[in-house]
């Protein structure tokens, strides 16, 4: 399939207007976030890799935040235990009617999906083994992170994980500047000129609040997680899985 190359960006705005997950974004998304998530695609196949690891019997396995659903499908591939299923979940109805319409192109039948257009935060988390944050958390509130978190720690199954994927912030000034420099590098090297990128980061100024990974990783572990590893870094980009 080809894919609609995002240039939203791309003419100068008279006013910025916070950055929402609507149609015109669904049009271009995968094009968008593989230009601008370093490791975007090494990510997903290798969220589907640990899913094939922990998926437990008979578990549920979320992916909340699914946009167009890429965590799902790879996830979809690679989970073997019998009588799993996957519950897709984001707040877009443009990203869940796109979604659907992928989803029934799949050709792997094998695990059951439910995709369901909610606010994560009204969703109940049971009875799972694998559930997927991939670049999620960081628009959600931060007083509001923490709450979320021991959610779904209670509703992992103990030997669960999960996988929190974050764009991250870095508590001294010049680290800071060095990944974001990099990451501003990738961007222009995938084709996105300054202004597109200046202009992309004040719409996601108020509405995407990146932590540092020690506020990530303290967060989890007063959250209950017995342990949490890094297991993907490039620039300023990162995932974490966390094991009940
Ligand atoms: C991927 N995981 O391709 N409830 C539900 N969905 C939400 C909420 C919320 N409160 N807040 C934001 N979203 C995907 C990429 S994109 C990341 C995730 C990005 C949804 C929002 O609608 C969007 O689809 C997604 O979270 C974030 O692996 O674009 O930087």
């Amino acid at each position: 399939m080809s894919k609609k190359t995002d240039a939203i960006y791309a003419a100068p705005l008279q006013h910025m207007i916070d950055f929402q997950f609507d149609e015109r974004v669904v049009s271009v998304f995968p094009d968008m976030i593989q230009r601008s998530v370093p490791g975007y695609g090494l990510i997903i196949t290798n969220i589907g890799i640990l899913a094939g690891k922990y998926a437990q019997a008979g578990s549920h396995c979320y992916d909340l935040g699914c946009s167009l659903g890429a965590v799902t499908l790879a996830m979809r591939q690679r989970i073997t235990r019998p009588d799993c299923d996957i519950i897709a979940v984001d707040n877009s109805p443009a990203m869940i009617e796109r979604g659907r319409e992928l989803l029934a192109l799949d050709t792997v039948p094998t695990v059951p999906v439910t995709m369901i257009c909610a606010d994560l935060q009204d969703v109940t988390i049971e009875n799972a083994s694998v559930v997927v944050l991939n670049f999620t958390l960081q628009f959600v509130p931060p007083l509001e992170r923490l709450a979320l978190i021991q959610r779904i720690h209670a509703g992992l199954r103990p030997g669960g994980v999960l996988i929190l994927s974050e764009k991250v912030a870095f508590s001294e000034p010049g680290r800071q500047q060095f990944h974001e420099e990099l990451h501003h590098d990738f961007k222009r090297a995938n084709g996105y000129s300054d202004l597109e990128i200046s202009q992309k980061r004040s719409a996601l100024e108020k509405v995407m609040i990146p932590e540092t990974l020690a506020s990530h990783r303290s967060r989890l572990q007063a959250a209950g997680f017995s342990s949490s590893d890094l297991w993907f870094q490039c620039f300023n980009f990162a995932s974490l899985v966390a094991i009940k």
